[in-house]
């Protein structure tokens, strides 16, 4: 670990200017480890730019610096440094730039299982949320964490933690998450803000597509199906669609959830989370996607009957054969 942080350390000696990113429709911790590692090295006089393929979700606006984050940088820009948080794969960041071509050296900080080590220095982690690395990074330089930074980490790790309900939680996270109140987080403000802030169209979305939910005759399985004209009708965005998918493991027994999104560009978007026994990021891998142990996704081509079909069978077999269990 020390041995990345080290030579990070090490290239902000003589860096001027860095670009900081994540990947493509960013969430809490993509957005919050972004701004805050962001904040962390301008405290050593670097130049920061933010730059994300999505802007941020409305609910992550509220945090210092997010209007900071923009969706291109100055043609023909050269970076000291890049950035790369919450990415399992230099593609995750999208196509919109070629870190490859415009930075000097890539820094990959993730958490994702998956990883392919795709930086020229790597710090991949078990951790909760890539805002655990930004603050054991930010700790190790010495870096102060004001309150800024703070608020920015803090939401990171409640979001990717389901609010310190996921395995992933542990001693080192609440640790973390006690230092960030001492530098001055307010929990009730950021927890308010994020998940007591539900647009109306978010609402009506869900209950919409709670309406046709199915459900396997096991009940281990269970999914709903957002259509275009369901978007259409509502006016929900694809932020509005956060969280959704939670609805329904949380019913007794279902192990498996999942989400159908029909994409404008006729794909549809599928997100798998599951309960306590099933190795999700397997099955979104069988399907080109890839993501964590108990939440991942995948995007696939085709009639949304026929998507919902394929992806439900192979649930149903991976569910059978129970040799994915973790
Ligand atoms: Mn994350």
């Amino acid at each position: 670990m020390k041995q990345a942080f080290a030579k990070i350390k090490e290239r902000l000696k003589s860096a001027k200017n860095a670009i900081v990113t994540a990947h493509v429709d960013p969430d809490g911790d993509a957005v919050g480890s972004m701004l805050a590692m962001g904040a962390v090295i301008e405290q050593f006089g670097l130049k920061v730019s933010y730059y994300c393929a999505d802007l941020p979700p409305r609910i992550y606006r509220f945090l210092p610096g997010a209007d900071k984050i923009r969706r291109e940088v100055p043609a023909g820009t050269l970076f000291d440094l890049a950035i790369v948080l919450d990415s399992s794969d230099l593609s995750r960041i999208g196509e919109g730039i070629d870190l490859r071509q415009c930075a000097r050296v890539i820094i990959n900080l993730d958490h994702h299982p998956d990883n392919t080590q795709f930086g020229d220095i790597n710090y991949v982690t078990k951790a909760s949320s890539v805002a655990e690395e930004v603050y054991d990074l930010a700790v190790y330089l010495g870096a102060k964490i004001d309150k800024r930074i703070a608020d920015c980490l803090y939401a990171a790790i409640i979001t990717d933690t389901g609010n310190f309900r996921y395995e992933n939680t542990n001693v080192k996270t609440f640790l973390i998450a006690g230092e960030l109140l001492k530098a001055g987080v307010n929990t009730h403000e950021i927890s308010t803000r994020i998940y007591d802030n539900r647009s109306l169209a978010a609402v009506r979305i869900c209950a919409l597509a709670m309406t046709n939910m199915q459900i396997t005759a096991d009940h281990k399985a269970a999914w709903m199906v957002v259509t275009k004209a369901m978007m259409d009708q509502t006016g929900a965005k694809g932020e509005d669609m956060i969280g959704m998918v939670d609805h329904l493991r949380s019913i007794e027994g279902v192990e498996v959830a999942i989400l159908f999104r029909e994409e404008k560009d006729g794909t549809v978007k599928v997100n798998f989370r599951s309960k306590d026994r099933l190795n999700v990021s397997e099955i979104a891998r069988r399907f080109g996607g890839g993501g964590h142990v108990k939440a991942s996704g995948a995007t696939l081509e085709g009639k949304t009957d026929e998507v919902v079909r394929r992806v439900v069978a192979e649930v149903e077999k991976y569910l059978q054969a129970a040799k994915y269990l973790v």
